[in-house]
């Protein structure tokens, strides 16, 4: 033992010498944490490794400690399957915990926790579970797999949250989304701090959850693809152990469609009512002049309000379009009866009427902007899919908000994008300090109409993980470099708890190919993006609805291409001189890998329907893969491109960057900097 001791003390000191000498370590933290130290040496991972909870414990903390022995024992195959917890200050790691946390999870409770480590053993305290089960998780991130071992890095971390409210919502009423789908994602959320999960449970296309008092809701309206009320406790409770708060969604009086099929008079039209099948925003929207939708919503919410715990109640409230509304004559005739001015101010009479419901019920009602009309109650919090101006107006008026705009995942936007929204700038830079606390935060959307639940885990992560970092940090934790480094291993990292964005992108693959060997297919589906915002159903050739197929390679493809990012950032440096010599030779190998790709290709895309439509972009990325290899010969030797060849490549690459099969050639911006480069001003490559 002592021996053992010394070899382990005297490895150490090796380590913590080769350190002194080597640049700081990237962190591999996601979210950075508040404040770091580094410490010097480290902790070896090995079979004697114990942990220890002292101070306060529960049933909750103990199944915390549990799931994080497995995950270490999945992740470095270390630890003894008999592990117990052993007790006493000799443990490897000693958890102290103040006190208890709230039963149902309270918005703004204390997060903290401060985690020492060094090469002796480590110590996690936090006031409440809440901080173990966050600092449990610093910890799975700070292990690395070296040659000698696991080891985790001295350090010293004191870490709280910069915002108490970091959501993910998920539509699961556009595509349903199994039970351990969420699950799987849960875990995800609590792995980087994401402490909301909000549940848009409703919306035209399907009604998800089961309502005993209503059950037409559940058996009409959502092909029987819904969630048992057991199956809803289940979730919660499975949320709470890992610190995360459940709200749900009942979006109304709009995006109510599929309540109306089996509840016709609910509605303000005439009837009958489908499940909407396609995307977008329609007419349908309950009557707020029937005292019956009161007392239908005041049974309901009651019912939803036994069944979430939460504290906060969200009724959605967009997109009412006001068209049943204004032509129905008798509501038009309550609206002049009451001297309501516009179907604006009769939604805003709905609202008021639900608040009391919803308040009534114990909870807190929370809707998207549309709900902001100073005639709710300040209690209101307002999730903004508009941006920081509505925050900004509804802080100054008083009420509490949450930022979304910017945070739509199912947009496709690069991670850098989500990053660099930040609730607190733009308009909401310049609010007192009483009203930048009423910004509880924000939440990333997962919108659903191009999902299932094949590729749902590759929408959300792991740019989720951006938006979380946005949310816990600092403010000035900006630096995107950075953030993509620690994504990347965030990414690699997030798969040892089963989610499948990565997992799911070689099986599609191979379905779209009908073939195992997908060597060519990945090399192109790697460097190829989804269209952008709202461009796939304007670019529809067919109007998207529910039943379009989402095998397609825009659904395999993941929303941000490393590859075509890693690849830019080489040009980058290429054209302000700063290229390793032996980039250049690795770039070439790249840019001729394409150029060659789309033979290989060929042979696999004439056997598969599914590949047809990616064949012309097989085609430009040969076509810009050769492209490259010249410009980078001209660089090469100095030598300015022939402007007729530099306007014949530009032509090309413009057509190469129009979308194809709603995708896009995330390369194409790179060759067309390389061919502008080589017409001479630019400093010259490191050559050969
Ligand atoms: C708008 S913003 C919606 C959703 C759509 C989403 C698609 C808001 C509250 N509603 O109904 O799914 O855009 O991005």
């Amino acid at each position: 033992m002592r021996t053992l001791l010394v070899v382990i003390m005297c490895g150490e000191m090796l380590v913590s010498l080769a350190r002194a000498q080597s640049p700081p370590r990237p962190w591999m933290l996601m979210p950075m944490p508040a404040e770091l130290q580094p410490g010097s040496g480290q902790l070896v991972l090995d079979p004697s490794f114990s942990v220890t909870t002292t101070g306060y414990t529960d049933a909750r903390l103990q199944r915390a400690v549990n799931r994080f022995l497995n995950q270490l024992r999945f992740e470095t195959g270390m630890l003894p399957l008999d592990m117990n917890l052993v007790r006493g200050p000799a443990a490897t790691l000693v958890i102290r915990t103040g006190h208890a946390s709230q039963e149902v999870e309270r918005l703004g409770e204390d997060e903290s926790y401060i985690l020492e480590i060094t090469s002796a053993g480590a110590s996690l305290r936090a006031p409440n579970p809440l901080g173990i089960l966050h600092g449990l998780e610093t910890f799975l991130q700070l292990v690395e797999n070296v040659p000698s071992g696991f080891v985790v890095p001295a350090v010293s971390i004191e870490d709280q949250p910069r915002f108490p409210w970091r959501g993910l919502m998920i539509d699961v009423s556009r595509h349903f989304i199994p039970m351990e789908v969420l699950k799987r994602n849960l875990d995800g959320m609590a792995a980087v701090k994401i402490n909301v999960f909000h549940w848009h449970l409703s919306d035209n296309q399907g009604f998800r959850i089961e309502s005993k008092k209503f059950p037409k809701l559940q058996k009409m309206g959502s092909d029987g693809l819904y969630y048992t009320q057991e199956e809803a406790r289940e979730l919660v409770a499975y949320a709470a152990d890992r610190g995360i708060r459940v709200v749900p969604e009942f979006d109304m009086p709009g995006h109510a469609t599929s309540w109306f099929v089996g509840y016709p008079e609910l509605a303000s039209g005439n009837g009958p009512y489908a499940i909407e099948r396609k995307w977008g925003v329609f007419d349908p929207a309950m009557n707020p002049t029937e005292e019956r939708t009161y007392k239908f919503l005041d049974e309901f919410i009651g019912e939803m309000a036994h069944l979430f715990p939460d504290r906060y109640f969200h009724i959605g409230g967009d997109e009412v379009n006001g068209v049943e509304w204004s032509a129905n004559p008798a509501i038009r005739a309550f609206m002049r009866a009451h001297g309501i001015k516009n179907t604006d101010a009769l939604q805003a009479h709905f609202n008021q009427r639900v608040q009391a419901l919803v308040n009534k019920h114990g909870k807190i009602m929370m809707g998207w902007d549309e709900i902001l009309n100073p005639r709710l109650p300040k209690s209101i919090v307002i999730q903004s899919w508009r941006g920081q101006q509505s925050l900004a107006t509804a802080a100054t008026e008083g009420y509490r908000g949450l930022l979304s705009s910017g945070y739509y995942l199912d947009l496709n936007q690069p991670a850098a994008q989500h990053y660099a929204v930040d609730p607190m700038r733009g308009p909401t830079a310049n609010l007192t300090p009483d009203e930048s606390a009423r910004i509880l935060g924000g939440e990333a959307c997962m919108w659903a109409e191009y999902v299932s639940p094949e590729n749902i885990d590759s929408r959300i992560w792991p740019r989720a993980a951006a938006i979380a970092e946005r949310l816990w940090s600092p403010e000035s934790v900006t630096d995107v470099d950075s953030m993509y480094q620690r994504l990347e291993g965030t990414s690699r990292w997030l798969d040892s708890f089963g989610l499948t964005h990565n997992a799911s992108y070689d099986p599609m693959l191979r379905r779209i190919a009908g073939t195992d060997d997908i060597r060519a297919l990945r090399i192109l589906a790697d460097l190829v993006e989804p269209v952008k915002d709202y461009t796939r159903s304007k670019l529809a050739t067919a109007e998207a609805t529910a039943a379009t197929p989402l095998n397609r390679l825009v659904d395999a493809a993941r929303p941000e291409s490393a590859a075509a990012r890693h690849f830019a950032t080489w040009v980058a440096a290429l054209l302000a001189g700063g290229m390793k010599p032996d980039t250049e030779a690795q770039a070439r190998t790249l840019l001729a890998r394409w150029r060659d790709n789309d033979a290989s290709l060929e042979p696999v895309a004439r056997d598969s329907f599914l590949m047809q439509e990616a064949v012309p972009i097989s085609r430009d990325l040969s076509a810009l893969g050769a492209v490259g290899l010249e410009a980078l010969d001209y660089l090469d030797r100095g030598q300015p491109s022939p402007e007729q060849w530099r306007a014949e490549q530009l032509a090309r690459i413009a057509e190469a960057e129009k979308p194809q099969a709603q995708l896009l050639l995330m390369i194409a911006p790179s060759i067309r900097r390389l061919v502008e480069t080589s017409a001479g001003s630019a400093a010259p490559t490191t050559g050969k």
